[in-house]
């Protein structure tokens, strides 16, 4: 890992933060992406290899696509892609819930990944290598109620994988997705337009990912022989058996 350029979006928090702070322990150095400069900025204080960030919002198409035109020469030959950006907003079934929720996933977590990928694949060809690790969920192995479309977006994230590895599998690059359970993030007080009390029951009684757990899955998965490519990782807590059964705690 040492010396390898990794790029992670939505560095500025949770999964992203943690991954950082992984790969970096490991001698990565990092372009950390995301919308929130100054959060960025303490990140990069706190990691103890070279790291460059880029401030965009992956739904703008166009400021994806300058922010890499940007990059440096010495930061232009990407090794790893870690598409992490994404979030969901609300709960909500189909009748009620808002487009604003909608678009905001959808342009998100299915088209700003796809639009990354695409700033980052011509380098990536020409060199002839280089991994991308796509954040599923599992919530795109299985829908669950109120979920509908944060499920289509992490589903659309699945397929997109699985049509990028096809596409790439002459070009010698690794594609890959990790689909994570339950990780104890900001993730639901974003969902719940942070209402905390709501999002803490979420969490309630049982043992859940830490973002550490997911930056040390995504580091596994990166860290493996040139000759092996982890595809698919679902990785879920011990007490969460699916989408819809946990044995928590009374
Ligand atoms: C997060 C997993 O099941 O909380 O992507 O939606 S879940």
């Amino acid at each position: 890992m040492k010396n390898k350029i990794v790029v992670i979006t939505g560095a500025s928090s949770g999964i992203g933060w943690a991954t950082a702070e992984s790969f970096s322990k490991h001698g990565a150095k990092l372009i950390l992406c995301g919308r929130r400069k100054e959060k960025l900025k303490e990140l990069s204080l706190n990691l103890s290899t070279q790291s460059h960030i880029l401030t965009f919002d992956v739904r703008d198409r166009k400021a994806v696509f300058d922010a890499f035109e940007t990059l440096p020469d010495e930061w232009k030959n990407v090794d790893i892609l870690i598409n992490n950006a994404g979030n969901a907003h609300g709960l909500d079934p189909v009748q009620t819930a808002t487009l604003d929720d909608w678009d905001a996933m959808i342009d998100g977590n299915v088209k700003g990944l796809m639009y990354v990928t695409k700033a980052l694949l011509p380098k990536m060809i020409k060199n002839q290598k280089g991994h991308i690790v796509n954040l599923g969920s599992i919530a795109g192995k299985e829908v669950y109620p109120n979920g509908s479309v944060y499920c289509s977006s992490k589903f659309a994230v699945d397929a997109f994988t699985q049509g990028l590895r096809i596409d790439l599998n002459k070009d010698g690059i690794k594609v890959s997705a990790i689909h994570p359970g339950l990780v104890h993030t900001e993730f639901s007080e974003v969902r719940f337009k942070g209402n905390q009390e709501r999002a803490a029951k979420v969490y309630e009684g049982i043992e859940a990912l830490t973002a550490k757990d997911v930056a040390d899955g995504i580091l596994y998965m990166t860290q493996v022989p040139k000759h092996v490519n982890v595809a698919d990782l679902v990785l879920l807590p011990t007490r969460q058996a699916n989408a819809y059964i946990s044995n928590r705690k009374k």
